[in-house]
């Protein structure tokens, strides 16, 4: 039987992530039969590449989706809740990138390593959400461990890349820092305070208990995507001047013991993981390494000293590959053999 085709629209393909999300269907050779590709007024009329062809971009629009089988939306949660419905509703299935819909009951939220099972929800809303980026290379090694092992509380601080805000925020990093190299004033327009040569303990919104939204997203989507509410989770995110790749220092409390070695081994065959651990050759992921590549490369495994059974990692994935489009182009992947 010839392979089956589908009709695909990406919304955002103007984005730091929409235009990953272009690259990755093409590199991953998604069976696309024809493809759309959408973005708000400002873009629309402009070009991009496709498999070699130009496709015009176009304004994204309640009756956009007609004759679509898959829509990938990253053009913020705006567009995402106002355009996901009218997408469902003429027989799509919208792949959702933005925070609109993660904690909807009815739909589900999906890391193809950790809970493809999950996807088969689609038909309750025709949404699925790919989670948030820092959650995504989290769950992602902490699967087999709390699998096999598991886990009673998670205490994770982020690095984040300025990609994760998009293009405006990648050229106010470079625009900062070079005006700060040649002694010049620096603007400062897409984060509340100078980016370069900073740390930002703020991503996204402060709500009212004091944590950012990023932060509660890590709590609350690892506890969705693990099936599990009775996870302690708790988060401090911050921003650093690093282009492309998050990195994470994570400290977990298993229920069952478990030695450094032992989540060294079970990690080596994990799904998606590579491990990069040989502090005695400086050996240890690097956000600049983990940039341009899917997988989540795991380093500096040590045991917690401070407890009986806790074990400490650092993470590093690229937040635009495996933290937003990868991800969705593989969900999109699972639909397309299994349920389409
Ligand atoms: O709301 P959320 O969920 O929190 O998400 C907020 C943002 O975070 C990014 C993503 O940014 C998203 O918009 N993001 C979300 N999830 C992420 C994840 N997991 C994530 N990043 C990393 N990891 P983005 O830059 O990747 O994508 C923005 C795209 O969305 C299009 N868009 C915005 N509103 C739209 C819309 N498309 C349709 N309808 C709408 N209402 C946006 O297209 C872009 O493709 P655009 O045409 O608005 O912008 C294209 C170019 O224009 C510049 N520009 C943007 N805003 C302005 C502007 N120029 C002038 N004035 C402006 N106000 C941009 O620089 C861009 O090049
Ligand atoms: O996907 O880094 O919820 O500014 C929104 C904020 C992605 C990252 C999401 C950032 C995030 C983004």
């Amino acid at each position: 039987m010839p392979e089956k085709k589908f009709n695909v629209a990406v919304a955002g393909a103007t984005g730091a992530v929409g235009n990953q999300m272009i690259a990755c269907l093409e590199e991953r050779e998604f069976p696309v039969k024809s493809i759309k590709l959408l973005a708000s007024h400002r873009s629309a009329g402009r070009k991009q590449r496709f498999k070699g062809d130009w496709v015009v971009v176009e304004n994204l629009k309640e009756s956009s989706f007609n004759g679509v089988d898959i829509a990938i939306f990253s053009a913020g949660g705006d567009a995402s809740k106002k355009y996901a419905p009218f997408a469902a509703k003429a027989g799509c299935v919208v792949v959702d990138n933005s925070s609109a819909w993660r904690m909807d009951p009815e739909v589900p939220l999906v890391v193809p390593e950790v809970n493809p099972h999950a996807v088969a929800d689609y038909t309750n809303k025709g949404i699925i959400a790919n989670p948030n980026c820092s959650t995504i290379q989290m769950v992602v090694p902490l699967k087999p461990i709390y699998d096999k092992y598991g886990i009673k509380r998670i205490i994770v601080s982020t690095y984040q890349a300025v990609s994760g805000t998009g293009i405006k925020a990648m050229d106010e990093l470079s625009d900062q820092t070079r005006c700060l190299i040649h002694s010049e004033k620096c603007k400062i327009n897409v984060y509340p305070h100078q980016i370069a040569f900073n740390c930002l303990p703020h991503i996204d919104v402060f709500l009212d208990n004091g944590y950012t939204k990023e932060e509660m997203k890590m709590v609350n989507e690892t506890k969705k995507i693990l099936e599990d509410d009775s996870i302690g989770v708790t988060a401090t995110t911050v921003r650093v001047p690093v282009f492309i790749g998050h990195s994470e220092s994570i400290n977990i409390e298993t229920k069952k013991h478990v030695t450094a070695d032992e989540v060294r081994v079970l990690l080596e065959t994990a799904a998606g993981v590579k491990v990069v651990d040989n502090p005695k050759e400086n050996i240890y992921p690097l956000a600049i390494d983990a940039a341009g590549q899917d997988l989540t490369f795991v380093g500096r495994i040590r045991e917690d000293e401070s407890i009986p059974n806790g074990i400490n990692m650092w993470v590093v994935a690229d937040n635009i590959r495996k933290g937003a489009a990868t991800n969705a182009v593989q969900i999109a992947e699972i639909l397309a053999k299994e349920y389409l």
